[in-house]
């Protein structure tokens, strides 16, 4: 096993319990070191493939890692503990090192399930190894704990009786993907998002209000009826690729998908919500980028864009014909994942943002995690809806109570595709993070309707970030800064590491 990892990229792996005494450690590979031994290697030359640790430094690890999951009251509250799993990339500085966690809950002993967290350890410059290979590193340790959960049902058995486990079904696994990696491992995590659809249907438009608020975009070389632009968001430069719509071009990019749709991050797929007569087209497009992107085994996610929802029309009779009639169709062809649509339009600038911020949280691996938090977070201060937004307005994660849903008038039914609805209410609120940005305070309160509107502006290392809370009462506001601190401890690192 050490000889395993000093060779290969993940430099070692850290299995923790949240236990009656609190976080520990409770399987450590390779080994950790005691104080003596630290010294006497520290004397040594050859130390440099190898990770070390003391069982202090682990021990660190454990309460990192379980306090970025376990905080609170709330999460006990949960009946269905079991179900909870999230994966989150996140750094440990003081080693040099970034690890893919994995939490969950097990039964050890007691009806009472446990939080554990393991990690997989990497060299902090290449991490990107994790965040390109994410979706095929989850299924093999998700595998791995299946069977390994009930081996530590009743007790943990000694460290050189699970090591072989470890070593076989986790460990040999990763190192398959390792050997054929999806992308070369470099220091700085590139991405790529695909923007398709038929001729006209918006996708020009689309990237051009996400330049007119960005004004970062590199135009670069265009590739024969793609174009291609680049920003850099969070720390990762994002490619964004415009794919014309065409018949020529379309046929290209399927018969030359290895240019076109290899190593897609993430899909936007258009459709002029409009325009009925194309939607057959359309569809049959669709459905051969899918093609493709299966062969390709990529897991592409795809974000559906039902352009030209203009606010005039919105709420016409065809309109909302046009609108189920393409929801069906894409249920009927996408079988997995509930689909992530969005109406936009350009005259509304938000609807186009928010399709943008949530394409990019889906290329966040701490996504779900950050949600958690938020929700415990906004359920402890008695927030109605609370959004962590990046300076560019980006929303990196977001809180619903159903209290929100009401007072911003979207019909229960449609609660699960919150941004379905062109909403102006949003509209409403973008306006006032403009202003509040301007005012360039740290703290404002806006009045809305019956509600308030608390803007936080906070800072992670160098980036400014900003909560939005929409609360009943101003008095709420010294609960929020009360809970903040600890939101923000437990926050921070995952905020860092949000996709790069
Ligand atoms: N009313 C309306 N027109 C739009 C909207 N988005 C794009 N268009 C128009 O649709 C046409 C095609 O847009 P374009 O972005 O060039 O489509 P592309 O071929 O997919 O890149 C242009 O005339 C745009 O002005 C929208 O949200 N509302
Ligand atoms: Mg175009």
């Amino acid at each position: 096993m050490e000889e395993l990892l000093k060779s290969s990229i993940i430099k070692g792996f850290v299995f923790s319990v949240y236990g009656e005494l609190g976080p520990a450690p409770i399987y450590c590979f390779p080994n950790y070191y005691t104080e003596k031994e630290l010294k006497e290697i520290s004397e040594e030359s050859n130390r440099e493939d190898n990770l070390i640790l003391t069982y202090r430094d682990i021990t660190q690890i454990s309460i990192k890692n379980l306090s970025l999951f376990i905080s609170d009251k709330i999460v006990s509250q949960e009946t269905d503990l079991q179900k909870i799993q999230y994966y989150a990339i996140l750094p440990y500085p003081d080693f040099n090192t970034t690890s893919l966690t994995y939490f969950h809950f097990i039964r050890i002993n007691s009806d009472h399930p446990v939080a554990t967290a393991f990690s997989i350890l990497v060299e902090e410059n290449s991490r990107s190894f994790l965040y390109n290979n994410m979706n095929r590193i989850k299924p093999v340790v998700y595998e791995f704990f299946k069977s390994f959960d009930k081996d530590i049902e009743k007790i943990y058995p000694p460290r050189q009786d699970i090591e072989p486990l470890f070593r076989d079904d986790l460990l040999l696994g990763l190192i398959e993907i390792e050997k054929s990696p999806s992308t070369p491992i470099t220091t700085h995590r590139k991405m790529k998002i695909l923007f398709a659809g038929l001729d006209d249907s918006g996708k020009t438009s689309f990237l051009l209000s996400v330049d007119r608020k960005y004004s970062k975009l590199i135009g670069l070389k265009p590739t024969a009826g793609a174009s291609i632009k680049s920003i850099e968001a969070l720390g990762a430069t994002i490619f964004l690729w415009d794919l014309g719509g065409q018949f020529v071009f379309r046929e290209k990019y399927i018969n030359k998908a290895e240019i076109y749709l290899y190593e897609a991050d993430l899909l936007f797929y258009f459709i002029d919500i409009k325009n009925r007569k194309r939607f057959e087209e359309s569809i049959d497009y669709l459905q051969s980028l899918k093609n493709v992107l299966n062969k390709f085994n990529q897991n592409t996610p795809i974000i559906y864009i039902l352009s030209k929802g203009d606010s005039d029309v919105i709420k016409t009779l065809e309109l909302k014909e046009n609108i189920e009639f393409i929801k069906k169709k894409l249920a009927k062809i996408t079988s997995d994942e509930p689909l992530e649509i969005f109406i936009t339009s350009i005259f509304q600038i938000f609807t186009i943002l928010r399709a943008f911020s949530s394409g990019i949280s889906k290329l966040s691996p701490n996504r779900d995690l950050i949600n958690h938090n938020l929700r415990n977070f906004s359920l402890t201060t008695n927030s109605y809806l609370t959004l962590l937004l990046s300076s560019d307005g980006l929303v990196l994660a977001d809180f619903y109570s159903n209290e929100a849903m009401e007072l911003i008038k979207i019909p229960k039914a449609d609660v699960m595709n919150v941004f379905e609805v062109t909403a102006p209410q949003f509209t409403v609120l973008f306006k006032i993070f403009a202003k509040f940005k301007a005012l360039q305070k740290e703290e404002a309160i806006f009045k809305v309707a019956n509600s308030v509107i608390l803007f936080k502006k906070i800072q992670i290392e160098e980036n400014n970030m900003f909560l939005l809370f929409l609360i009943d009462d101003e008095k709420r506001k010294k609960t929020i800064n009360k809970q903040l601190s600890e939101f923000l401890n437990q926050t921070k690192d995952l905020l860092l590491r949000y996709i790069a």
